[in-house]
């Protein structure tokens, strides 16, 4: 069984491999995506630690002059119109030549590198490989700092539903209302082509996500010119940075560098972030109304994986309680199942994910919750195996939903199962 796991799993990786990264899924996401990049080195170095170090190495080379990793990386192997959007609605090309989106994705990749780092050390030191991603890994910290710190309470802010990662989430649902859509002549979906349409966002979330993206592009991609409609603190993309920001310093001590500048930025985002605690759950901050958006979504429970979390027993009882029911659906639901806007096969709105399993199991591995731990990650191994490794699951039936065969399910499993 668990070697049969590794085995399938392997072969889902080697097939969206193609050269120098990995796409997530050939038909429904055929570029690079960052936090699936990141995601997958983590799996891909049980397979190849050098491979996953490629991995990294390669979105770092679609980086900004400005520090920003941008949210896909294009193939220019690929058809253009493959992807809607594709290279043509955002362009964006780096000084290097990359044809690139301008919008991000959460900053999981230094506690990818750091985890790649500790698959293989000596290969790593080798190939010189934290030297040369850490710089790259500071300006993207420092650009999220410095740029997007737009609510000026040491919190990053996402400008674009598809920055959080999880773009239809309940939790954006009364700040996209306010955006006019775009038409929806003015542009071809191509998602629907290849999942069912009653598993993807709805076309009125494509239009508003299109004008954002639009206006954002229009205005040069820059930060303190562009008028934001839609800019939000997410409580999941504060605590990856978290993370990442205490890996940074493990990897600065790698590297007989300074770590107390890292270890200094995780506690002030730490203590930041407790402003977005309510009723058990971290809550994402809407900067037009200055107020906490009311939606238990697991974007809140994610921060389970900042280490001395204040807040990390009430969340857990929120987790195991009514509405998320740890232990009695599957995985971790990613919307409260008893909010007004759940829906079991839709996307964000309420299936469980592989990555937010992941990124919750390690949180209670940190937490020394061995007993929960232990019950998520047979479920992430049994589901992964079951389902043909699928995007997302229905969280009381187990079905699976949107692609299959899709490598950051595989990559965590991957890792999962060591
Ligand atoms: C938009 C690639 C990405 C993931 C996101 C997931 C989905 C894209 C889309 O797919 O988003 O970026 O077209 O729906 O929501 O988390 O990174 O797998």
């Amino acid at each position: 069984m668990t070697a049969s796991i590794r085995q399938q799993a392997a072969r889902v990786l080697l097939g969206n491999w193609t050269g120098h990264s990995t796409v997530p899924s050939h038909s429904l996401y055929p570029h690079q995506w960052s936090w699936d990049s990141a995601f997958i080195a983590i799996g891909l170095r049980h397979l190849s630690p050098r491979r996953a170090q490629v991995e990294l190495e390669s979105l770092l080379g679609s980086q900004w002059a400005d520090g920003r990793i941008p949210h896909i990386s294009f193939s220019p192997a690929v058809a253009r119109d493959a992807y809607f959007p594709g290279p043509d609605f955002w362009q964006a090309v780096t000084q290097g030549g990359v044809e690139t989106s301008g919008i991000i994705q959460p900053p999981v990749h230094a506690l990818a590198a750091w985890l790649t780092h500790l698959a293989d050390s000596d290969e790593s030191v080798r190939r010189n490989f934290l030297a040369r991603v850490y710089p790259k890994l500071v300006a993207w910290h420092a650009y999220l700092r410095d740029r997007r710190d737009l609510g000026g309470r040491g919190l990053v802010a996402i400008v674009h539903p598809w920055e959080s990662g999880m773009d239809n989430s309940p939790a954006w649902d009364a700040a996209l209302a306010r955006v006019e859509p775009a038409p929806l002549e003015s542009f071809t979906r191509r998602d629907t082509d290849h999942a069912s349409d009653s598993d993807r966002p709805t076309d009125l979330d494509y239009g508003r996500y299109v004008q954002l993206a639009a206006t954002y592009r229009d205005h040069g991609y820059d930060d303190g010119r562009t008028p934001f409609a839609f800019a939000l603190e997410d409580p999941c993309f504060n605590a990856l940075l978290i993370a990442s920001e205490h890996a940074l310093a493990e990897i600065a001590s790698a590297l007989s560098l300074d770590p107390v500048p890292h270890l200094k930025a995780a506690a002030a985002l730490t203590s930041s972030l407790s402003t977005l605690f309510a009723d058990g759950i971290f809550e994402a901050r809407d900067l037009e109304s200055e107020r906490l958006v009311a939606a238990g979504t697991i974007s809140g429970l994610v921060p389970l994986i900042v280490p001395g979390l204040v807040e990390a027993e009430e969340l857990l009882a929120t987790a195991c309680g009514p509405r998320f029911r740890f232990g009695e659906v599957r995985m971790v639901p990613s919307y409260d199942l008893t909010g007004p806007a759940f829906e079991p096969g839709r996307y964000w709105r309420g299936p469980s994910w592989f990555n937010t399993a992941w990124l919750i199991h390690r949180g209670l591995v940190g937490l020394g919750r061995t007993d929960l731990a232990a019950t998520l990650r047979t479920d992430v191994l049994e589901l992964a195996a079951t389902t043909g490794f699928a995007e997302y699951v229905d969280p009381h039936t187990g079905e699976p939903r949107g692609a299959r065969d899709f490598s950051w399910t595989a990559a965590l499993a991957l890792d999962l199962e060591q």
